[in-house]
């Protein structure tokens, strides 16, 4: 009878599949009424002599069925966690996700490429504010009030209240003011360069009404034309990777005297342009020594000190340099042409790595 209860319990939690079928076999065999606890509540009913035997025969039982219980719980956990594992295995060394990641605007790349040579050459670099007024703009660089740069044909003039007289303020057309500021603030010697946003009335094929412009400024006691044609060549240089060639042209700029319109070195073979060689010639820099009136309006002494100064497009170099076909692409944000066009954000420039 008793042997009846073991096999058909123990056979039972061998077979259980779960925790739950688990602990109803307990329920049911030592439970409170349980078949073995039932049998054990029978004891009193027996004879000493019956309940000697069956006593301890009924407690081994009980004891047997709790340890195979015991037993059969921890193995079922062990399955459960086997399973589990082998479910939820995971490739560490999967690649990671792509994650979005934007480019560096082929402008943003060449102001850094342009700084970082002229600032090994020992140029500081200057910034000033778009919105200027027209002494800044106009005045201090010697551009008189009926030049046709001033007229609202080529500048563009900023809104003023009804009855508001005063001279109206301009988005810049150049970065020559932040030179004037810059002599105003630590006069001379100085070196600095101005790279920066400039605004013009104009738009077609090679303009657009916002460009990028950076401009240097050396002024010292005894700074030269000569001294202007070395930098600009070891600047080319650099910049294109390659000996490069300048050709100084005579010309004129209200804010210099002499001026000069300056070309570089250039091959036009197949309809691309290649700096650095051949016997053609692209212009794509203005220049001159500083005007006395101009270095008056700065608070430099003309009798005293004297300086090259010169002005290029940032966005016609990048173009150059990277063989960007049109010049409007630049400032329609289109993604497509970003990714194509921008660089990577760690490419950072340097002299080092050949910019
Ligand atoms: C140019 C051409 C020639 C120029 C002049 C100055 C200043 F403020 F120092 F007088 N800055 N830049 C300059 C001279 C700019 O751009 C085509």
């Amino acid at each position: 009878m008793m042997d009846d209860l073991r096999d058909k319990y123990l056979a039972a939690i061998a077979s259980a599949a779960d925790e739950a079928s688990l602990e109803e076999l307990r329920v049911a065999a030592v439970g409170k009424k349980g078949e073995v606890s039932l049998k054990m509540r029978g004891l009193g009913k027996m004879t000493p002599e019956e309940r000697q035997v069956a006593g301890p025969a009924l407690n081994a039982l009980k004891d047997e069925i709790n340890s195979a219980l015991t037993a059969k719980k921890i193995a079922l956990a062990d399955e459960a966690l086997d399973a589990r594992l082998a479910e939820e295995w995971l490739d560490v060394t999967l690649p990671s996700r792509p994650r979005p990641e934007g480019t560096i605007h082929p402008v943003s790349q060449v102001t850094e490429e342009v700084t970082a040579i002229l600032a090994d050459m020992g140029f500081a670099v200057a910034e000033g504010p778009q919105i200027e007024d027209d002494w800044y703009n106009f005045d201090a660089l010697n551009i008189p009030s009926h030049h046709p740069a001033r007229t609202e044909m080529d500048t563009f003039y900023m809104h003023r209240a009804e009855g508001d007289n005063r001279p109206p303020h301009v988005l810049r057309t150049h970065t020559s003011p932040v030179q004037i500021r810059s002599m105003q603030q630590h006069g001379a010697p100085l070196r600095i360069i101005c790279p920066g946003r400039v605004y013009r009335a104009d738009y077609d094929q090679t303009h657009t009404p916002m460009f990028h412009q950076v401009e240097g400024l050396a002024i010292d006691k005894d700074i030269s034309m000569a001294n202007l044609k070395w930098v600009l060549e070891e600047f080319f240089s650099a910049f294109f990777g390659t000996s490069v060639k300048t050709r100084f042209r005579a010309s004129h700029f209200p804010f210099t005297e002499p001026s000069a319109e300056v070309d570089i070195q250039c091959s036009w073979e197949g309809g691309t342009v290649k700096v650095g060689e051949g016997d053609g010639w692209l212009e794509v820099l203005g220049s001159g020594m500083v005007h006395p009136k101009v270095l008056e309006a700065g608070g430099i002494d003309p009798a005293e000190w004297q300086g090259f100064a010169f002005g290029m497009g940032i966005d016609r170099m990048a173009m150059l340099k990277y063989g960007v076909p049109d010049l409007r692409a630049f400032f329609d944000s289109d993604l497509r042409w970003l990714r194509h066009y921008g660089f990577r954000s760690l490419a950072v420039p340097t002299l080092h790595g050949g910019l």
